[in-house]
């Protein structure tokens, strides 16, 4: 349904302002002895993974307000994805939550997704939750429980995600844990840590040797006086712990209040273990908001320590890109096209940093000056940089406006008939 034809047709209604707004651009970036095609090059390049429980509508505890033409599997998802891949040039991975979302036959789905032209990112476990047919339950937590039964059922839980992943051609697994305490008291706080960390082991042991383990961290909910994996400290103590192929995935929304995450960021690239990032955007704790809509400096600062690693090396290569948003009063395929845009142009912002001049700045002290190296990057106006980006991955100048006229909900709408797959609950 979303054809190139589609795109061109949207496209010729906005090519004459683009190319304005884009020969502006080329030559304000030139003046400052950039690049621009090159900057252009490295914003097709970048690729951010969609989550399988964000094209659904989200919801919070207290209730959810579906939309229409909802995907009710994961093949109908994955279409939302391709929707999205196409109009975007991202967004050409998907990333599954077991069980929530888990295939009948992987293989049959990775079939159906490659023609698509969609590919499997991280699998997602969870042990946060009780599952139908369970035998014991994670009231008390999954690795950190004091019951070894309970243990191995959790890290059986996670070989059992790998082994899907793997038919699904997935080469990483993301492990969020829920386990903490609700009291002081309740748990043991150094042997909860003891015990995630042999269950990560063993976990790591089962890993095919050409996968990675992500390792998130959240301050708390659900556990809400002590969670196990609160931090990125901690992250990186059992990263190192586990091994090699361990590392921190950082979700921009588990952070306590007025953290500086870029040096959160900048500090797991000298450990040399920043595996990942969820992209969202919060105001009070994990609110799931769009990537950017709250804190936009902020993650134009996080892409700019990125872009700096990789310039010097000590980034060897980017970190695994996903959204981890819910969307839950906007339509969840245009909250994508929208991230991604968002995210598209913060990548731009921070590769038209002038590299050279910054760190000349901070070299020699000279404070104003360093800061509006930085400045100046952020309050250029990369939209079209970021519009020929996807015009060369054969996406849409304006991914939305592209959507809207090509009345894609309102035709899935009338097919997907019957009750949308709603995860248990929305976390
Ligand atoms: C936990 O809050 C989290 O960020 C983890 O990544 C989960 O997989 C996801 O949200 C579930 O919604
Ligand atoms: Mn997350």
């Amino acid at each position: 349904m979303i054809t190139p034809d589609t795109i061109d047709a949207s496209n010729r209604a906005f090519d004459e302002a683009w190319r304005s707004d884009y020969a502006h651009l080329d030559e304000q970036l030139r003046r400052r002895g950039l690049d621009p095609d090159a900057v252009v090059e490295q914003v097709a390049a970048f690729e951010v993974a969609a989550p399988s429980w964000a094209l659904g509508t989200g919801g919070t505890r207290f209730g959810r307000f579906p939309g229409r033409g909802e995907p009710r599997d994961i093949f109908e998802k994955m279409q939302d994805v391709s929707v999205v891949r196409r109009l975007t040039g991202s967004a050409s991975r998907i990333s599954l939550h077991i069980p929530w979302d888990e295939p009948d036959d992987p293989r049959d789905l990775r079939e159906q997704a490659a023609a698509l032209g969609v590919a499997f990112d991280a699998v997602n476990s969870n042990t946060f939750q009780d599952q139908a047919g369970q035998t014991s339950s994670y009231k008390f937590g999954s690795f950190q429980h004091t019951d070894p039964s309970v243990r191995k059922q959790a890290v059986a839980h996670n070989l059992h995600a790998i082994d899907v992943g793997a038919a699904l051609g997935s080469k990483a697994l993301t492990i969020w844990l829920g386990d903490g305490a609700n009291y002081p008291g309740q748990t043991h706080l150094r042997k909860a840590y003891e015990r995630v960390r042999d269950c990560l082991a063993d976990v790591y042991e089962a890993m095919p040797s050409d996968w990675n383990l992500f390792i998130e961290h959240k301050p708390f909910e659900p556990a809400f006086y002590a969670t196990v994996v609160s931090d990125w400290g901690s992250s990186l103590m059992l990263a190192r712990e586990t091994g090699e192929r361990a590392s921190c995935l950082v979700d921009l929304g588990h952070h306590l209040p007025n953290v500086n995450v870029e040096q959160v960021v900048a500090r797991l690239i000298t450990a040399g273990r920043l595996g990942g990032f969820h992209f969202n955007d919060a105001k009070y704790g994990d609110d799931d908001l769009t990537a950017g809509s709250i804190k936009p400096y902020q993650l134009f600062l996080i892409f700019n320590e990125l872009a700096d690693a990789l310039a010097d090396g000590a980034l060897p290569a980017s970190p695994s890109y996903m959204i981890d948003q819910s969307h839950n009063v906007k339509d969840p395929i245009e909250a994508l096209l929208q991230t991604v845009d968002r995210l598209q142009k913060s990548w731009a912002r921070a590769l038209i940093v002038r590299r050279d001049a910054l760190a000349h700045y901070q070299e020699t002290n000279d404070v104003l000056m360093a800061e509006e190296t930085l400045r100046e990057a952020y309050e250029t106006d990369v939209g079209a940089l970021a519009a020929a980006a996807r015009k060369r991955l054969g996406g849409a100048i304006d991914p939305v406006a592209a959507f809207r006229a090509s009345r894609y909900r309102e035709q899935v709408s009338e097919a997907r008939t019957g009750a949308a797959y709603v995860p248990p609950q929305s976390l």
